[in-house]
């Protein structure tokens, strides 16, 4: 990284900083969050896998919407990226009922407006995929809003181009991701706009972080599914007892490894390229 490079912030785990005032540098960590915490362990590699997946998937989405990404760098961990004004909404497309969509269903019937039919059960796939808009909230969680919120945030017009690229989006990945054995359950996408007003794909993109899949092979609808790629860590976490609360506990090797195996499992299956060829030339990706 440039010395010249100005840290502008920290996700859970990824860091931001500004290159010049056009350009912003994404830095994904080897850090891997569980229950909202982050661990002490490190998965070796996952910030690579991570931003090799995203670039994939900008680079194959290209004819959906126009892109934040400039350059991939040689590092395989960072993007360079426009700097754009983000809009204040999460735009996020769910196939499967999980998560908070399933919570709020069995509330109230809805998830963010969608009524939806009676009788669903936990990680039913749902008649069609829904978009479902949330604020980041200053807790950090997220909350669920409707179309008619999200509308009055960013203008009906907008909000309308937004679902659509959304929607286009998850269709496109979800077939992709499923002819390849895995289920796009739900995916939330960060939507700017460049200089021009144009409507632009930023942040990152169809990730294990920012998405969940699930393996098919495994798919049982009437319970919560196994994460393709977290399900080792948790399970670990659980059998602890630990209460969820930071600090989270140290992982042990078995666990650091099988969790590194699904997230390069995940990443070949998607990509169809090596682990080992990106981590020789992170440009493969973009081909
Ligand atoms: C992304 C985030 C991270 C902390 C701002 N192209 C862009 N233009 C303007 N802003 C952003 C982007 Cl990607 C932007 N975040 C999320 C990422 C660390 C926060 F790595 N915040």
């Amino acid at each position: 990284m440039p010395d010249t490079a100005v840290h502008l912030a920290s996700g859970k785990v990824r860091e931001l900083y500004a290159l010049d005032h056009e350009r912003l540098l994404l830095v994904a960590s080897d850090r891997i969050s569980t229950f909202d915490v982050i661990l002490p362990t490190e998965i070796p590699d996952k910030g690579c896998i991570l931003t090799g997946l995203s670039a994939f998937w900008f680079a194959r989405s290209c004819h959906i919407v126009p892109n934040h990404v400039l350059a991939l760098r040689d590092d395989g961990r960072s993007l360079e990226c426009r700097r754009l004004e983000m809009l204040p909404v999460e735009v996020v497309v769910r196939g499967y009922l999980s998560g908070s969509g399933w919570n709020d269903y069995l509330a109230t019937g809805s998830v963010c407006g969608h009524e939806l039919p009676p009788g669903l059960v936990e990680s039913a796939r749902l008649p069609e995929p829904i978009v479902t808009p949330a604020t980041k909230a200053a807790t950090g969680h997220d909350d669920n809003i409707d179309a008619t919120a999200a509308a009055a945030l960013v203008g009906a017009a907008r909000w309308a181009e937004a679902e659509a690229v959304a929607l286009a989006l998850y269709d496109f990945a979800a077939a992709h991701a499923h002819a390849r054995g895995i289920i796009l359950a739900d995916t939330k996408f960060e939507l700017g706009l460049d200089q021009d007003g144009t409507l632009v794909l930023g942040d990152e993109a169809l990730t294990p972080d920012s998405s969940r899949f699930w393996p098919a092979d495994e798919y049982s609808p009437g319970r919560p599914q196994p994460s393709y790629d977290k399900q080792y860590v948790r399970d670990y976490c659980e059998a602890l007892g630990w209460d969820k609360t930071a600090p989270g506990p140290e992982v042990p090797d078995d666990v650091v490894g099988g969790t590194r195996a699904r997230y390069v499992e995940a990443f070949e299956l998607l990509t169809g390229i090596r682990f080992d060829a990106y981590l020789a030339d992170p440009q493969v990706v973009l081909g």
